[in-house]
């Protein structure tokens, strides 16, 4: 019969589901469950998701706490002219992101504990440690702490990976892993910052 959106076909005019079509839906379904059932998993038991603290920060006061790290800790100025910062183990390193650079450069030993604080000037950056996985929203007004330990030494980039403004391409900062004599030099790590794990 000849039908229309304005009158509804009569009685049973759809066919019935193949049956692999039923089984493919239902392994759809369950997958889902799954991924589901990891999202929980993979934030208490995985260690992917970041650990550490978090808190409210004026960007100002934020930007105030960078300016007394490189004036405790700076070693020197890269060409740029962006202030090169080596901590001393077990510090609390401070990152500041604002349109479009990564304040300030970090010098880091390989082996030892950091507490990374991330914070933005002006809009949401993203943090990725390339070439790692390491992904990381820094928002203006939170002050973000991650416990880090970096296992490879190398020269390493912070690409933003959200976009920022007109400048966002051009967001590139810098990171500088030592490679110390007690670090254990056949160290397999996952990635330059291995999270500790924990809550979010
Ligand atoms: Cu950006």
């Amino acid at each position: 019969m000849y039908t229309t959106g304005v009158t509804s076909p009569q009685g049973v005019w759809w066919k019935p589901a193949h049956k692999s079509e039923r089984i493919w839906f239902t392994i759809a379904f369950v997958w889902c469950l799954v991924l589901f059932a990891m999202m929980p998993l993979w934030h208490l038991r995985g260690g992917q998701n970041p650990s550490g603290i978090r808190a409210r920060v004026d960007p100002q006061d934020y930007v105030a706490r960078v300016r007394q790290f490189v004036a405790d800790y700076g070693t020197g100025e890269s060409e740029a002219g962006i202030p090169i910062v080596a901590p001393p183990p077990g510090s609390e390193v401070y990152l500041l992101a604002a349109q479009y650079q990564w304040t300030p450069i970090l010098q880091l030993q390989q082996g030892a504990q950091y507490t990374l604080h991330l914070s933005s000037l002006d809009v949401n950056h993203g943090f990725n440690l390339y070439p790692f996985n390491v992904n990381f929203q820094v928002v203006p007004g939170y002050d973000y702490g991650l416990r880090v330990t970096p296992t490879e030494a190398g020269d390493y980039r912070i690409v933003c990976n959200e976009f920022c403004g007109i400048g966002h391409h051009l967001m590139v900062g810098r990171v500088i892993v030592e490679a110390t004599a007690t670090a254990d030099a056949g160290a397999g790590g996952t990635g330059v910052a291995d999270a500790a794990g924990g809550a979010q």
